[in-house]
Protein backbone atom coordinates (compact mmCIF):
# COMPACT_ATOMS: atom_id res chain seq x y z
CA UNK A 1 0.00 0.00 0.00
CA UNK A 2 1.35 3.68 -0.94
CA UNK A 3 2.28 6.18 1.45
CA UNK A 4 3.79 9.05 -0.09
CA UNK A 5 5.43 11.80 2.22
CA UNK A 6 5.74 15.17 1.02
CA UNK A 7 8.29 17.70 2.96
CA UNK A 8 6.73 20.85 1.83
CA UNK A 9 6.89 24.66 2.51
CA UNK A 10 7.25 25.75 -0.73
CA UNK A 11 5.31 26.69 -4.04
CA UNK A 12 6.29 23.29 -5.82
CA UNK A 13 5.69 21.26 -2.74
CA UNK A 14 1.84 23.14 -3.00
CA UNK A 15 1.67 22.25 -6.85
CA UNK A 16 2.54 18.51 -6.00
CA UNK A 17 0.01 18.22 -3.31
CA UNK A 18 -2.26 19.15 -5.68
CA UNK A 19 -1.43 16.84 -8.53
CA UNK A 20 -1.03 13.85 -6.13
CA UNK A 21 -4.53 14.63 -4.42
CA UNK A 22 -6.05 14.63 -8.14
CA UNK A 23 -4.32 11.31 -8.89
CA UNK A 24 -5.79 10.19 -5.20
CA UNK A 25 -2.09 8.92 -4.17
CA UNK A 26 -2.30 8.43 -0.45
CA UNK A 27 -0.17 11.07 1.30
CA UNK A 28 0.53 13.01 3.70
CA UNK A 29 2.21 17.13 3.92
CA UNK A 30 4.53 18.06 5.98
CA UNK A 31 5.11 21.50 7.77
CA UNK A 32 7.73 22.42 9.77
CA UNK A 33 5.22 24.94 12.32
CA UNK A 34 7.69 27.97 11.22
CA UNK A 35 4.40 30.61 10.45
CA UNK A 36 1.53 30.69 12.20
CA UNK A 37 -0.68 30.01 9.60
CA UNK A 38 0.28 27.80 7.03
CA UNK A 39 -1.27 27.22 3.69
CA UNK A 40 -4.19 24.78 3.73
CA UNK A 41 -3.60 21.52 1.50
CA UNK A 42 -5.68 18.84 -0.14
CA UNK A 43 -3.84 16.28 1.82
CA UNK A 44 -3.53 15.30 5.30
CA UNK A 45 -0.98 17.39 6.89
CA UNK A 46 1.18 16.84 9.63
CA UNK A 47 3.01 20.07 11.34
CA UNK A 48 6.69 20.09 13.52
CA UNK A 49 9.50 18.50 13.67
CA UNK A 50 10.04 14.82 13.39
CA UNK A 51 13.12 15.23 15.77
CA UNK A 52 16.06 14.49 13.58
CA UNK A 53 16.90 12.11 11.22
CA UNK A 54 16.29 9.43 13.71
CA UNK A 55 13.25 10.89 14.74
CA UNK A 56 11.95 10.57 11.27
CA UNK A 57 12.98 7.27 9.82
CA UNK A 58 10.91 6.38 12.96
CA UNK A 59 7.80 8.01 11.45
CA UNK A 60 8.60 6.58 8.06
CA UNK A 61 8.46 3.10 9.91
CA UNK A 62 5.44 3.79 12.44
CA UNK A 63 3.45 5.48 9.30
CA UNK A 64 4.29 2.43 6.90
CA UNK A 65 5.52 5.65 4.26
CA UNK A 66 6.62 4.16 0.92
CA UNK A 67 8.13 6.58 -0.51
CA UNK A 68 9.44 10.65 0.19
CA UNK A 69 9.56 13.98 -1.79
CA UNK A 70 11.41 16.55 -0.20
CA UNK A 71 10.25 19.34 -1.82
CA UNK A 72 11.64 21.75 0.68
CA UNK A 73 13.54 24.99 -0.11
CA UNK A 74 16.89 25.19 -1.11
CA UNK A 75 18.27 26.65 2.02
CA UNK A 76 16.32 24.02 3.98
CA UNK A 77 19.63 22.04 4.14
CA UNK A 78 19.40 20.51 7.64
CA UNK A 79 15.87 18.95 6.77
CA UNK A 80 17.14 17.77 3.17
CA UNK A 81 20.30 15.98 5.51
CA UNK A 82 18.05 14.53 7.38
CA UNK A 83 15.74 13.18 4.65
CA UNK A 84 18.50 11.15 3.20
CA UNK A 85 19.91 9.84 6.03
CA UNK A 86 16.19 8.64 7.13
CA UNK A 87 15.25 7.17 4.05
CA UNK A 88 18.45 5.08 3.65
CA UNK A 89 17.99 3.85 7.12
CA UNK A 90 14.80 2.68 6.49
CA UNK A 91 14.60 1.55 3.32
CA UNK A 92 12.43 4.22 1.85
CA UNK A 93 12.70 5.77 -1.51
CA UNK A 94 13.52 9.57 -1.67
CA UNK A 95 13.68 12.14 -4.55
CA UNK A 96 13.93 15.64 -4.20
CA UNK A 97 11.30 17.96 -6.24
CA UNK A 98 14.24 21.58 -6.73
CA UNK A 99 13.88 24.47 -8.37
CA UNK A 100 16.89 25.51 -10.42
CA UNK A 101 19.18 28.42 -8.93
CA UNK A 102 18.17 32.00 -10.52
CA UNK A 103 21.24 33.29 -12.86
CA UNK A 104 22.21 36.64 -13.65
CA UNK A 105 20.77 38.42 -16.51
CA UNK A 106 21.96 41.64 -18.57
CA UNK A 107 21.30 44.53 -16.63
CA UNK A 108 21.66 43.00 -13.24
CA UNK A 109 24.14 44.14 -10.64
CA UNK A 110 24.42 41.31 -8.78
CA UNK A 111 27.41 40.22 -5.76
CA UNK A 112 27.27 37.24 -4.92
CA UNK A 113 28.10 35.79 -1.06
CA UNK A 114 28.47 32.13 -0.33
CA UNK A 115 26.13 31.90 2.80
CA UNK A 116 24.22 34.38 5.49
CA UNK A 117 27.55 35.29 7.18
CA UNK A 118 29.26 36.63 3.95
CA UNK A 119 26.24 38.28 3.34
CA UNK A 120 26.73 40.18 6.61
CA UNK A 121 30.65 40.79 6.43
CA UNK A 122 29.73 42.53 2.82
CA UNK A 123 27.73 45.08 4.14
CA UNK A 124 30.23 46.61 6.84
CA UNK A 125 30.31 50.10 4.95
CA UNK A 126 28.39 53.50 4.99
CA UNK A 127 24.81 53.10 6.08
CA UNK A 128 22.05 52.35 3.14
CA UNK A 129 18.73 51.79 3.00
CA UNK A 130 18.40 48.09 2.52
CA UNK A 131 15.30 45.93 1.72
CA UNK A 132 16.21 42.31 4.25
CA UNK A 133 14.36 39.83 2.07
CA UNK A 134 15.22 37.50 4.27
CA UNK A 135 13.03 35.84 6.63
CA UNK A 136 12.94 36.36 10.64
CA UNK A 137 15.35 33.13 11.16
CA UNK A 138 18.50 34.94 10.57
CA UNK A 139 17.69 38.71 11.24
CA UNK A 140 20.19 38.33 14.49
CA UNK A 141 22.92 38.20 12.41
CA UNK A 142 22.11 41.07 10.61
CA UNK A 143 22.99 43.18 13.91
CA UNK A 144 26.04 43.06 13.35
CA UNK A 145 25.76 45.94 10.96
CA UNK A 146 22.94 47.78 13.02
CA UNK A 147 24.29 51.38 10.54
CA UNK A 148 21.90 50.53 7.97
CA UNK A 149 18.03 51.08 7.55
CA UNK A 150 16.53 47.89 6.73
CA UNK A 151 13.23 46.82 5.14
CA UNK A 152 11.89 43.62 7.17
CA UNK A 153 9.76 41.49 4.85
CA UNK A 154 8.37 39.23 7.59
CA UNK A 155 5.39 36.09 7.10
CA UNK A 156 4.26 37.11 10.51
CA UNK A 157 3.92 39.75 12.67
CA UNK A 158 7.13 39.82 14.69
CA UNK A 159 7.91 40.42 17.92
CA UNK A 160 11.34 42.25 19.55
CA UNK A 161 13.58 42.94 17.02
CA UNK A 162 17.31 42.52 16.72
CA UNK A 163 17.57 45.73 14.17
CA UNK A 164 17.37 49.52 15.55
CA UNK A 165 16.50 51.12 12.63
CA UNK A 166 14.12 48.35 10.97
CA UNK A 167 10.46 48.95 8.67
CA UNK A 168 8.45 45.41 8.49
CA UNK A 169 6.24 44.95 5.99
CA UNK A 170 4.19 41.51 6.97
CA UNK A 171 3.43 39.44 3.37
CA UNK A 172 3.74 35.86 2.54
CA UNK A 173 4.65 35.35 -0.98
CA UNK A 174 4.74 34.81 -4.11
CA UNK A 175 4.95 38.84 -4.69
CA UNK A 176 4.74 40.21 -8.09
CA UNK A 177 7.04 42.69 -10.00
CA UNK A 178 4.79 45.67 -9.87
CA UNK A 179 4.12 45.28 -5.70
CA UNK A 180 7.64 44.86 -5.33
CA UNK A 181 9.41 47.67 -7.45
CA UNK A 182 6.53 50.25 -5.60
CA UNK A 183 7.59 49.31 -2.33
CA UNK A 184 11.38 49.36 -3.25
CA UNK A 185 11.07 53.05 -4.39
CA UNK A 186 8.65 53.82 -1.58
CA UNK A 187 11.96 52.81 0.98
CA UNK A 188 14.65 54.21 -1.60
CA UNK A 189 16.12 50.93 -1.28
CA UNK A 190 19.98 51.00 -2.36
CA UNK A 191 20.61 47.42 -1.85
CA UNK A 192 18.43 44.08 -1.96
CA UNK A 193 19.55 40.75 -0.16
CA UNK A 194 18.46 37.94 -1.11
CA UNK A 195 19.23 34.43 -1.26
CA UNK A 196 19.09 31.96 -3.92
CA UNK A 197 15.66 30.51 -3.61
CA UNK A 198 14.97 30.22 -7.21
CA UNK A 199 11.65 29.55 -8.30
CA UNK A 200 8.98 31.89 -9.24
CA UNK A 201 7.89 32.65 -5.50
CA UNK A 202 10.29 35.43 -4.52
CA UNK A 203 12.02 36.41 -7.92
CA UNK A 204 9.73 39.47 -8.21
CA UNK A 205 12.64 41.98 -5.66
CA UNK A 206 15.37 40.61 -8.87
CA UNK A 207 13.38 41.87 -11.73
CA UNK A 208 12.13 44.69 -9.39
CA UNK A 209 15.87 45.94 -8.16
CA UNK A 210 16.89 45.39 -12.16
CA UNK A 211 14.44 48.15 -13.00
CA UNK A 212 15.45 50.67 -10.99
CA UNK A 213 19.00 50.02 -11.23
CA UNK A 214 19.75 48.49 -7.71
CA UNK A 215 22.31 45.93 -6.75
CA UNK A 216 21.78 42.72 -5.07
CA UNK A 217 24.22 40.78 -2.49
CA UNK A 218 22.65 36.96 -3.71
CA UNK A 219 23.83 34.68 -1.14
CA UNK A 220 24.17 31.10 -2.77
CA UNK A 221 22.58 28.04 -1.81
CA UNK A 222 24.22 25.61 0.79
CA UNK A 223 25.53 22.34 -0.26
CA UNK A 224 22.78 19.81 -0.32
CA UNK A 225 23.73 15.78 0.15
CA UNK A 226 23.97 13.04 -3.13
CA UNK A 227 19.45 12.25 -3.91
CA UNK A 228 17.62 11.56 -7.03
CA UNK A 229 16.56 15.18 -8.06
CA UNK A 230 13.67 15.90 -9.93
CA UNK A 231 12.54 19.36 -11.19
CA UNK A 232 8.81 19.17 -12.06
CA UNK A 233 5.61 17.58 -10.34
CA UNK A 234 5.10 15.50 -13.75
CA UNK A 235 8.59 13.77 -13.33
CA UNK A 236 7.56 13.35 -9.78
CA UNK A 237 4.45 11.53 -10.96
CA UNK A 238 6.28 9.89 -13.46
CA UNK A 239 8.89 8.59 -10.81
CA UNK A 240 6.41 7.33 -8.73
CA UNK A 241 4.47 5.67 -11.73
CA UNK A 242 7.55 4.08 -12.15
CA UNK A 243 8.68 3.20 -8.28
CA UNK A 244 5.38 1.25 -8.09
CA UNK A 245 2.47 3.81 -7.40
CA UNK A 246 -0.86 3.14 -9.00
CA UNK A 247 -1.86 6.48 -10.37
CA UNK A 248 -5.21 7.03 -9.86
CA UNK A 249 -8.11 8.13 -12.45
C1 LIG B 1 6.36 27.65 6.59
C2 LIG B 1 4.35 27.92 4.24
C3 LIG B 1 3.02 29.36 -1.72
C4 LIG B 1 4.33 29.09 -1.02
C5 LIG B 1 4.99 30.40 -0.65
C6 LIG B 1 8.73 29.66 -2.42
C7 LIG B 1 7.81 30.87 -2.39
C8 LIG B 1 6.64 32.60 -1.07
C9 LIG B 1 9.73 33.16 -1.18
C10 LIG B 1 10.91 37.67 0.14
C11 LIG B 1 11.41 36.25 0.33
C12 LIG B 1 11.81 33.59 2.58
C13 LIG B 1 10.70 32.92 3.46
C14 LIG B 1 9.98 32.91 1.26
C15 LIG B 1 9.40 32.47 0.11
C16 LIG B 1 7.35 31.25 -0.97
C17 LIG B 1 6.47 30.17 -0.35
C18 LIG B 1 8.50 31.30 0.05
C19 LIG B 1 11.03 33.96 1.30
C20 LIG B 1 6.00 29.95 3.52
C21 LIG B 1 5.53 28.85 4.44
C22 LIG B 1 6.45 28.65 5.43
C23 LIG B 1 7.52 29.53 5.20
C24 LIG B 1 8.72 29.59 6.06
C25 LIG B 1 9.55 30.80 5.79
C26 LIG B 1 10.84 30.95 6.60
C27 LIG B 1 11.57 32.05 5.79
C28 LIG B 1 11.16 31.75 4.35
C29 LIG B 1 9.92 33.95 4.25
C30 LIG B 1 3.10 28.60 3.75
C31 LIG B 1 5.09 31.17 3.50
C32 LIG B 1 12.43 34.79 3.26
C33 LIG B 1 12.93 32.61 2.17
O1 LIG B 1 8.86 33.68 10.00
C34 LIG B 1 9.54 32.67 9.75
O2 LIG B 1 10.08 31.95 10.63
C35 LIG B 1 9.72 32.33 8.31
C36 LIG B 1 10.59 31.33 8.03
C37 LIG B 1 11.61 29.64 6.67
C38 LIG B 1 13.09 31.99 5.85
C39 LIG B 1 13.69 32.47 7.12
O3 LIG B 1 14.86 32.13 7.28
O4 LIG B 1 12.99 33.20 7.88
N1 LIG B 1 10.05 30.79 4.44
N2 LIG B 1 7.31 30.29 4.10
C40 LIG B 1 6.89 26.33 6.11
C41 LIG B 1 6.82 25.26 7.20
O5 LIG B 1 6.37 25.57 8.33
O6 LIG B 1 7.20 24.12 6.89
O7 LIG B 1 2.39 29.14 4.61
O8 LIG B 1 2.88 28.57 2.54
C42 LIG B 1 6.16 29.38 2.12
C43 LIG B 1 6.82 30.21 1.09
N3 LIG B 1 7.85 30.97 1.31
O9 LIG B 1 2.91 28.96 -2.87
O10 LIG B 1 2.15 30.00 -1.10
O11 LIG B 1 8.22 28.57 -2.60
O12 LIG B 1 9.94 29.87 -2.18
N4 LIG B 1 9.77 32.38 2.48
C44 LIG B 1 13.69 32.99 0.89
O13 LIG B 1 13.39 32.38 -0.14
O14 LIG B 1 14.48 33.93 0.94
C45 LIG B 1 10.47 35.41 1.22
O15 LIG B 1 10.31 38.21 1.10
O16 LIG B 1 11.14 38.21 -0.96
P1 LIG C 1 15.84 23.44 8.05
O1 LIG C 1 16.65 24.50 8.70
O2 LIG C 1 16.45 22.60 6.99
O3 LIG C 1 15.20 22.45 9.14
C1 LIG C 1 15.39 22.61 10.52
C2 LIG C 1 14.46 21.59 11.17
O4 LIG C 1 13.10 21.99 10.95
C3 LIG C 1 14.54 20.20 10.55
O5 LIG C 1 15.64 19.47 11.03
C4 LIG C 1 13.21 19.62 10.97
O6 LIG C 1 13.17 19.34 12.37
C5 LIG C 1 12.29 20.80 10.77
N1 LIG C 1 11.69 20.86 9.42
C6 LIG C 1 12.09 21.58 8.35
N2 LIG C 1 11.25 21.44 7.32
C7 LIG C 1 10.29 20.58 7.75
C8 LIG C 1 9.11 20.02 7.14
N3 LIG C 1 8.74 20.36 5.90
N4 LIG C 1 8.35 19.15 7.89
C9 LIG C 1 8.71 18.84 9.15
N5 LIG C 1 9.79 19.35 9.79
C10 LIG C 1 10.56 20.20 9.09
O7 LIG C 1 14.50 24.06 7.44
P2 LIG C 1 14.04 25.61 7.39
O8 LIG C 1 14.98 26.35 6.51
O9 LIG C 1 13.81 26.02 8.80
O10 LIG C 1 12.64 25.49 6.60
C11 LIG C 1 11.49 25.16 7.35
C12 LIG C 1 10.32 25.09 6.41
O11 LIG C 1 10.15 26.35 5.73
C13 LIG C 1 10.47 24.04 5.33
O12 LIG C 1 9.19 23.47 5.10
C14 LIG C 1 10.90 24.83 4.12
O13 LIG C 1 10.47 24.20 2.92
C15 LIG C 1 10.16 26.12 4.33
N6 LIG C 1 10.83 27.26 3.70
C16 LIG C 1 12.10 27.55 4.10
C17 LIG C 1 12.74 28.64 3.48
C18 LIG C 1 14.13 29.03 3.88
O14 LIG C 1 14.60 30.09 3.47
N7 LIG C 1 14.81 28.22 4.66
C19 LIG C 1 12.06 29.38 2.49
C20 LIG C 1 10.76 29.02 2.13
C21 LIG C 1 10.15 27.96 2.75
P3 LIG C 1 13.54 17.88 13.00
O15 LIG C 1 15.03 17.79 12.90
O16 LIG C 1 13.03 17.94 14.41
O17 LIG C 1 12.84 16.86 12.16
Amino acid sequence: MTHLLILGGTTEANALAKAVAEQGIPATYSYAGRVENPRPQPLPVRVGGFGGAEGLARYLRDQAVTHVVDATHPFAAQMSGNAVAACREAGVTLAALTRPAWTAQEGDRWHHVPDIDGAVAAMSGAPQRVFLAVGRMHLEDFAAQPQHRYLLRLVDEPGALPLPNCDVVVSRGPFTFADDQALMRQHGIELVVSKNAGGTGARAKLDAARALGVPVLMIDRPDLPQRTELSSVAQVLDWLAHSGVNLGV
